[in-house]
C-alpha cells in the first residue's frame, strides 16, 4: 500500500478542502468489492432478494455494509480514520454511507451543495429534513468502483473557507462566481479516492451519455454530531472487528435518521407499455 503523510494531507485539506488519496485501496480489494455487489446492483431490492433501491438516475445498494468485510475495511481504513480525526479534531463515526451507480441522464442533475448538515427522517411527512450546521467539520470520501470518463465528482477548491458564510445548502446561483475554482475528477480509473471537507461546495458533474459510474461514499462525522444512518452488518463479519472499527461503525448508538434513499415500488411494476397490454388481455378474458 502507498504510504501517506498525515500532517501533509491535513495541511492540504485545510488549504484546498480536499485531498487525492488514490492508492489507499488496492486493485485486489476493489475487485473483491465489485464481485460481492455485482448481482445486487442488477436487481431491485426486496425482502429475500438483495439488490438496489432506485432514486432518480441512480441505483443505491441496499444495506451496503452487509455485503462483505472488504467493504467494512474501506469504511474503517486506518489512514482514512486517522486523517478524519486529525482534521475534525474529534473521534469520528460513519454517519452516511452508500455504494451507488449513476446513469447518464437528461432529466436528473445534482446541484452544487454542502453536506455539513444534519439529516433527519420526518415520519409524519415521509421525507428527509436537512439542517445546515456551520460548526460541523468532517470528511466525505468518494472512491470510484468503475473507470470514470464523465460524470465525476466536482469540487470547488477552497470553498470550505467561505461556504459557511452563506445561509443556504444549494449554490447553483453562484456558479458564475466560482467557476474558475472547479476541480473535476473525470477521466480517472477505478480506485480513484478523493476525501473532502464536507463544507466544500461539490456535486456530481451532470452528464447525459457514456458509461455508468459506480462509487462508494462515506461521511465521517465528529462525535459531537448525531449518529446518522442505521448501520446493518452481516453477523459473518462481526467476530474480528477492532475497538476502533466498532467506534466508527457506531456500535451501541441509536441511529438518528433512516438510510437514504427510501426508494419507491415503481421498480417492480412492468413498464407502462406492457402494463397496458396486460390490462387489455385481462379485459378480453373477462368480456
Ligand atoms: O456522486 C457524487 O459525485 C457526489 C455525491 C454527493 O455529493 C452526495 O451524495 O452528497
Ligand atoms: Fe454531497
Amino acid at each position: 500500500m502507498k504510504s501517506f503523510d498525515l500532517d501533509n494531507l491535513n495541511q492540504i485539506l485545510e488549504t484546498d478542502g480536499f485531498v487525492d488519496l488514490t492508492g489507499l485501496i488496492d486493485n485486489q480489494q476493489i475487485e473483491a468489492i465489485n464481485n460481492s455487489i455485482e448481482l445486487a446492483m442488477n436487481q431491485p431490492h426486496a425482502n429475500g432478494q438483495r439488490g438496489y433501491v432506485k432514486q432518480g438516475c441512480q441505483r443505491y445498494l441496499a444495506d451496503t455494509l452487509s455485503y462483505g468485510k472488504e467493504i467494512i475495511d474501506v469504511y474503517t481504513n486506518n489512514t482514512l480514520i486517522d486523517l478524519a480525526e486529525k482534521y475534525s479534531n474529534d473521534k469520528v463515526h460513519l454517519s452516511n454511507y452508500r455504494i451507488y451507480s449513476t446513469y447518464p441522464s437528461d432529466d436528473f442533475k445534482m446541484w452544487w451543495h454542502l453536506d455539513n448538515k444534519i439529516d433527519t427522517y420526518d415520519f409524519d411527512n415521509k421525507c428527509f429534513i436537512q439542517k445546515v450546521v456551520p460548526e460541523d467539520k468532517g470528511l466525505i470520501f468518494l472512491m470510484y468502483l468503475s473507470d470514470v470518463e464523465d460524470g465525476g465528482v466536482q469540487l470547488v477548491k477552497g470553498s470550505h473557507k467561505w461556504s459557511r458564510d452563506y445561509d443556504c445548502e444549494g449554490f447553483d446561483h453562484m456558479e458564475e462566481d466560482f467557476k474558475n475554482e472547479i476541480v473535476t475528477f473525470n477521466d480517472r480509473p477505478k480506485g480513484t479516492f478523493v476525501a473532502y471537507d464536507y463544507a466544500t461546495i461539490h456535486r456530481a458533474k451532470p452528464y447525459n451519455g457514456g458509461q455508468v459510474r459506480t462509487s462508494m461514499f462515506g461521511q465521517l462525522s465528529p462525535s459531537r454530531m448525531p449518529a446518522g444512518e442505521p448501520i446493518l452488518l452481516n453477523v459473518r463479519d462481526l467476530n474480528h472487528l477492532t475497538k476502533k472499527q466498532k467506534q466508527v461503525l457506531n456500535f451501541g448508538n441509536e441511529p438518528t435518521t433512516l438510510n437514504w434513499p427510501i426508494g419507491t415500488l415503481e421498480e417492480f411494476l412492468p413498464p407502462v407499455k406492457e402494463e397496458v397490454s396486460f390490462i387489455k388481455k385481462l379485459r378480453r378474458l373477462f368480456q
